[in-house]
C-alpha cells in the first residue's frame, strides 16, 4: 500500500486537554500537561506512524489574550501552526460553551479552507450522554467539520476513532519523517518541560506562569549509564524564588525528585540532577531573553 501522511494541528482554547490528547494518541508522554491554563508555550511536534499512515501532529499553545512579549509569541506560535498545516483538530472540553476562542479557529479555517475536526474531549466527566447533542449542533454550526469525534484523553474512549477520522485526512506521496521518528524536541528541551510541568504542579497560581526552565548541561557519564544534569529555573522576582526554594529547600527537593523519576522512566537511565533559581526580572518581556529562552519568534519571519 502506497504509504500516505498528513500533518495536522491541535487547537483550542487553554487547557481543553490537547496535550494529553497528543500523548493518549502517540502512546508517549511528549508534551507536559496541567491542570492550569497556558501550559504549552511553543509548538510541539509529535509522530504517529502506524497503519500505513503517518500523522505528524503540532500540539499548539492555548490560544487567550495575549498580555506580554511571551504571549505575543504564542499566539504567533499558534497563527503559524494552523497556516502550515494540511487539517486541525479543534478540541472542546464536554458540556462547555462556545466563546470567541471557537469561533476565532473557525473563522480561521475558513478562511484557509482547512479540514478540521472536532474532538470533544474529557466525555469522562459527564454523568450522562444526554448534553453531547445539543453540544455537537451548536459547534457544527460554526463550521462544517469533517467529523465530530466525542473523546477522553483520561479513560482513551474515541481516540482510536479520532485517530481513523485523521487518516482520512492524509495523502499519498510517503512519510516526512523516518518511521520510527516521536518528536522534534531536543532532549534538553524534553527534560526542561518535565521539571517545567513539576512547578505548574506544585506552585500555586501566577508564579509557574513567570517561570522558564533551561537545561545547561546534559552529560553520559562515561562508562555508567547516567546522566548528569544541570538545570535553572529563572523566575521573576526574589520573593519567587523563595517560594520556589521551600523551606530548607524542601520545594525544590520535591520539584527535582519528581522530574527526575520521570526523565528515568523516559530516558531509561539514572539521572542526577542539579536544579538552581536565579530571577530575571520581567523576562516574558524580554526579547532577547526569550530568544536565549528558546522562545523565539525569528522562525516565524
Ligand atoms: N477528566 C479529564 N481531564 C482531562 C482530560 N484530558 C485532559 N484533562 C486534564 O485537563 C487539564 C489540561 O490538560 P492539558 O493537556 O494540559 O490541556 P491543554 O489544552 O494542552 O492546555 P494548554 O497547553 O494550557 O493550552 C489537565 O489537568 C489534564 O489532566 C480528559 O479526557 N478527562
Ligand atoms: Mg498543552
Amino acid at each position: 500500500m502506497e504509504k500516505r501522511s498528513a500533518f495536522i494541528a491541535i487547537v483550542g482554547r487553554p487547557n481543553v486537554g490537547k496535550s494529553s490528547l497528543l500523548n493518549k494518541m502517540l502512546r508517549q508522554k511528549i508534551a507536559i500537561v496541567s491542570s492550569k491554563p497556558q501550559t504549552t508555550r511553543t509548538r510541539i511536534m509529535g509522530v504517529l506512524t502506524e497503519n500505513d499512515v503517518q500523522l505528524v501532529f503540532i500540539d499548539t499553545p492555548g490560544l487567550h489574550k495575549p498580555r506580554n512579549s511571551l504571549d505575543k509569541y504564542m499566539l504567533r506560535s499558534v497563527n503559524e501552526s494552523v497556516a502550515g498545516v494540511d487539517a486541525c483538530v479543534l478540541v472542546v472540553e464536554a458540556d462547555s460553551n462556545i466563546t470567541e476562542g471557537e469561533k476565532m479557529f473557525a473563522e480561521k479555517f475558513r478562511s484557509l479552507g482547512l479540514p478540521a475536526i472536532l474532538a470533544i474531549n474529557k466525555t469522562d466527566t459527564l454523568k450522562t450522554k444526554e448534553k453531547l447533542a445539543p453540544q455537537i449542533a451548536e459547534l457544527s454550526k460554526l463550521y462544517d467539520f469533517s467529523a465530530v469525534v466525542p473523546c477522553s484523553a483520561q479513560t482513551g474512549e474515541g481516540i482510536d476513532d479520532l485517530k481513523a477520522e485523521l487518516r482520512k485526512l492524509s495523502s499519498e506521496g510517503g512519510y516526512m519523517f523516518d518511521e520510527d521518528t516521536l518528536t522534534d524536541q531536543p532532549e534538553r528541551v524534553l527534560a526542561a518541560e518535565m521539571i517545567r510541568e513539576k512547578l505548574l504542579r506544585l506552585l500555586d497560581k501566577e508564579i509557574p506562569h513567570g517561570t522558564a526552565v533551561f537545561v545547561e548541561k546534559m552529560r553520559e557519564r562515561s562508562g555508567s549509564d547516567i546522566i548528569d544534569m544541570d538545570a535553572v529555573i529563572y523566575c521573576e522576582r526574589d520573593s519567587h524564588k523563595g517560594i520556589i526554594i521551600g523551606k530548607g529547600g524542601s520545594m525544590l527537593k520535591k520539584i527535582g525528585s519528581y522530574a527526575r523519576q520521570d526523565m528515568e522512566r523516559f530516558f531509561g537511565c539514572r539521572i542526577n540532577l542539579q536544579i538552581w533559581v536565579k530571577v530575571k526580572e520581567d523576562w516574558r518581556n524580554r526579547e532577547g531573553i526569550l530568544r536565549s529562552l528558546g522562545y523565539d519568534n525569528s522562525d516565524f519571519d
